[in-house]
């Protein structure tokens, strides 16, 4: 048996309880509760002139209906704005129950609680409200002329613009750099809407204890401690009083971030008002409706470069859809700006957004958060500086890369926070290079030409990203051993699939010596662990990773002390391995971590007979000093918390070789290879089912997925029916090669992984179809038809 876990293929131990229907998630809970719904918007914008409610007054098992007006207090104020932004000079957000005015379909403004969710939503159906219909703001292109408003107090539509220059050599700006430049290039990119989709939507249940005016809140949530400090702050209840549970999530990709949602503080007052359990768990239709979307960009690039496709000035103008409400702030179009340039270092560079709101659902980070947009710019750019030089792509990447020696790197960019942008590590010649061997790119224009002799079109393509992850401020990580020997381990964020009980038990087993099967994890339960941010932006690894590592090096370090008193050794002789401390070199002087955890707490050595006698040990000494010495704690535990200066870049390389039919343009895709660097790995096996999942998502952008709305800002393919996502049979084998740089930030020398897979599937599926085609892409999704169109027009 080992216990050196740590950079192991270890099974998850989650998936034996989550694939045979053991998890319990959300809707698994509150079986006998009430059950909520919502009335929400038909209209993309509307005022609101009269709710009539008296039809659904004779629905039988209707307990309760609440408008805007019935809400107490801090309840009927607008949702918090996350992060604030000197730049978001007009954020907005809405109210928990729409108030005079809506600005999206599917914005909640009536909450029925019935007896059932069947009567609840009888109930919905009966419910009258009179809307007074507003012409909506649809797409960007609308919401810039700045003729309508989404909110009448906003002009022009425009939340934030920001501005961010990186001068050149010699200070020259970027226009001036492009100028000058032997060549020049100037293109408009687009990028569609998606959104997160996991299989299981949003939920909220609680449960209001009368007797000692306490909450109980389980929520399918992404950020326990905050919904949790939320639901205190709205409902005017004392922080201890509420605790906040994630059970099992069933996937969030982010739109589980936002906090709280509506249904996060609405459900829970209603529990308390009513004194009764109340649940909510969202259906498909709600969800594509009234949580959030990402992605929807237009960028305009100007670009200048030499004749080895070095960049010498790069503008990109990004103009992002923020639909009609800004809770996360502009966090994602903050990320696609700062973190566009990706792996190379251009000689000047500017790039402005405008934060656009629209009559559509609002958007908040997805799964890569902003950066598949500007891997998609900054590769597609890469590509075209090859086109016109006809310069191989990869040549084209690799005279652009920042070199292994160049590290840290300061791309010149500030991030959200104030502080600069700079890059931590990385190898990306060394890794282009494995990309390469791996999937065949030098061979592969033989392979082409094969095809081409046999009537078939294929083509390559490539794509490169960093991606700042394990951000701030903290994360914290508690560590017991009980005596039985078992290690129990909490983190305050939550969990949604990543398998973090498996990769923190490989944390535990590894830093303290134990068999991973006495190690159990907890996370996103406030009763646990009630300091915690939560899990997005591919941090748990790095935050709550190093924060257990660091609270297990605590309690080894108390374990190893009481253990040298037992066996009268010195502290430094010792290990431990297999949960058993004992002097290096003499497996005779030996005590089981069970029986330190015993000698720890004096409480249970003094009263417990039978626990004396099996220890053999020494109890507490019997000198003059206090059972518990000064500044010693009982129990053999220990807290701690990771917080880093700033985010340790990850970084990536992707190559994919497509298929299109001549006849039906369909897309195929016969190979795709990842290089990814996540610094040191935890475990390849999950890290590389990490990837799998994300590349899944990312060819849902790169060949199918967009929000289609009319011009009545109607989401008409709001179902899974019409909102194509990729199956199992659509989603390509993938190749995957490691490559470790270690992260100096931090004690494990990790980087995150959980975004990654997504990140640059859009830029190297338009890279390999135009491989492919002898087209030029300049939109994403590309399905069949949009194909057909361009071999049209070419
Ligand atoms: N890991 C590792 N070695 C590393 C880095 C990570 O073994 N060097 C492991 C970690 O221990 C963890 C997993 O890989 O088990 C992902 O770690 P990390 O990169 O820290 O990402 P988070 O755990 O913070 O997860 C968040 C990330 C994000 S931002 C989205 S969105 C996303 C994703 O993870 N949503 C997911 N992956 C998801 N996977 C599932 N199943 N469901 C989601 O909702």
């Amino acid at each position: 048996m080992t216990t050196r876990l740590f950079g192991e293929p270890v099974q998850r131990r989650e998936d034996a309880r989550l694939i045979t229907g053991q998890g319990r998630y959300l809707d698994d809970l509150g079986a006998g509760a009430l059950a909520a719904a919502f009335v929400r918007s038909p209209h993309a914008h509307a005022r609101i002139l009269d709710i009539d409610v008296s039809a659904a007054l004779d629905v039988e098992g209707l307990v309760a209906i609440y408008t805007w007006e019935d809400l107490p207090g801090a309840l009927a104020e607008p949702l918090p704005l996350l992060i604030p932004h000197p730049a978001l000079t007009h954020g907005r957000t809405a109210y928990p129950l729409a108030r005079e005015i809506v600005r999206h379909v599917g914005e909640p403004v009536v909450m029925v609680v019935a007896r059932d969710r069947y009567l609840a939503e009888d109930a919905c159906s009966l419910i009258r409200v009179d809307y007074e219909v507003l012409k909506p703001v649809v797409g960007i292109e609308e919401a810039v002329r700045g003729v309508r408003l989404v909110h009448e107090d906003v002009p022009g539509n425009v939340g934030a613009h920001l501005v961010q220059e990186v001068p050149g050599p010699g200070g020259l700006t970027a226009g001036e750099a492009i100028e000058a430049a032997p060549h020049t290039l100037a293109f408009r990119l687009d990028v569609e809407r998606s959104a997160s989709m996991p299989l299981e939507g949003r939920g909220v249940y609680a449960r209001w204890d009368a007797d000692d005016g306490s909450l109980r809140v389980y929520s399918s949530t992404q950020t326990s401690t905050s919904v949790r400090m939320a639901i205190a702050a709205r409902l005017g209840i004392e922080l201890p009083k509420v605790e906040v549970v994630a059970p099992d999530v069933g996937g969030g990709f982010g739109v589980k971030i936002v906090h709280p949602w509506p249904e996060e503080v609405l459900v829970p007052w209603a529990a308390r008002l009513l004194n009764r359990e109340v649940k909510w768990a969202e259906d498909r239709r709600e969800h594509f409706i009234s949580s959030s979307h990402e992605r929807g960009q237009v960028q305009h690039v100007r670009v200048g470069f030499d004749d080895d496709g070095r960049v010498l000035g790069l503008e990109v103008e990004i103009l992002h859809d923020h639909g009609a409400y800004t809770p996360y702030g502009i966090i994602v179009p903050i990320i696609t700006s700062t973190q566009l340039l990706g792996p190379y270092k251009v000689g000047a560079y500017r790039v402005e957004f405008s934060s656009i709101y629209t009559n559509t659902v609002q958007v908040t980070p997805y799964r890569g958060a902003g950066r598949p947009q500007g891997v998609f710019c900054m590769e597609r750019t890469m590509d075209r500086i090859a086109a016109h030089l006809g310069r191989d792509r990869t040549e084209v990447r690799a005279a652009n890369f920042i070199q292994p020696h160049e590290f840290p790197y300061d791309q010149g960019m500030t991030f959200q926070d104030g502080r600069p942008l700079i890059y931590d590590s990385g190898d990306y010649p060394e890794a282009l290079r494995l990309l390469k061997e791996l999937i065949g790119w030098d061979s592969f224009p033989e392979a082409k030409a094969r095809a081409a002799a046999g009537g078939r079109s294929i083509g390559i393509g490539v794509g490169c990203y960093v991606e700042g992850t394990g951000v701030g401020p903290y994360e914290g990580g508690h560590v017991q051993v009980t005596s039985d020997g078992r290690v129990h381990v909490s983190t305050g964020l939550t969990s949604q699939g990543q398998g973090h009980e498996t990769a923190f038990a490989q944390i535990a087993a590894t830093e303290l010596g134990v068999p991973i099967e006495k190690v159990s994890v907890v996370t996103g339960d406030t009763r646990r662990f009630g300091y915690a941010v939560g899990t997005f932006a591919s941090r748990a690894a790095v935050m709550s990773g190093n924060a257990i590592a660091l609270a297990c090096r605590k309690v080894r370090e108390k374990a190893l002390r009481i253990a040298a008193e037992a066996l009268e050794a010195d502290p430094r002789d010792l290990e431990i391995t297999d949960g058993t401390v004992h002097v290096a070199g003499v497996p005779s002087a030996s005590i089981p971590l069970a029986t330190v955890a015993v000698l720890s707490n004096p409480l249970r050595y003094a009263f417990d007979e039978e626990t004396r006698r099996a220890t053999q040990f020494a109890g507490p000494a019997s000198d003059d000093r206090p059972p518990v010495a000064e500044g010693e704690e009982p129990g053999l535990e220990g807290r701690d918390y990771y917080s880093p200066v700033r985010s340790t870049f990850a970084a990536g390389m992707h190559a994919a070789i497509v298929e299109t039919d001549p006849d039906t343009a369909e897309i195929r895709i016969l190979r795709y290879a990842v290089v990814h660097d996540c610094g040191r790995l935890i475990n390849p096996m999950i890290v590389e089912g990490q990837i799998h999942g994300g590349v899944a998502q990312g060819v849902g952008g790169a060949l199918y997925e967009k929000m289609v709305y009319d011009e009545h800002g109607q989401l008409l393919n709001a179902s899974f029916m019409d909102f194509l996502m990729p199956y199992a049979t659509e989603v390509p084998h993938i190749e995957t090669a490691h490559l470790e740089t270690p992260s100096p930030l931090n004690p494990l020398g990790i980087k995150g992984a959980g975004e990654a897979g997504v990140i640059p599937v859009s830029a190297v599926i338009a890279s390999a179809v135009e491989d492919a085609e002898g087209i030029t892409i300049a939109r994403m999704p590309i399905s069949p038809s949009d194909l057909h169109h361009l071999r049209l027009t070419r």
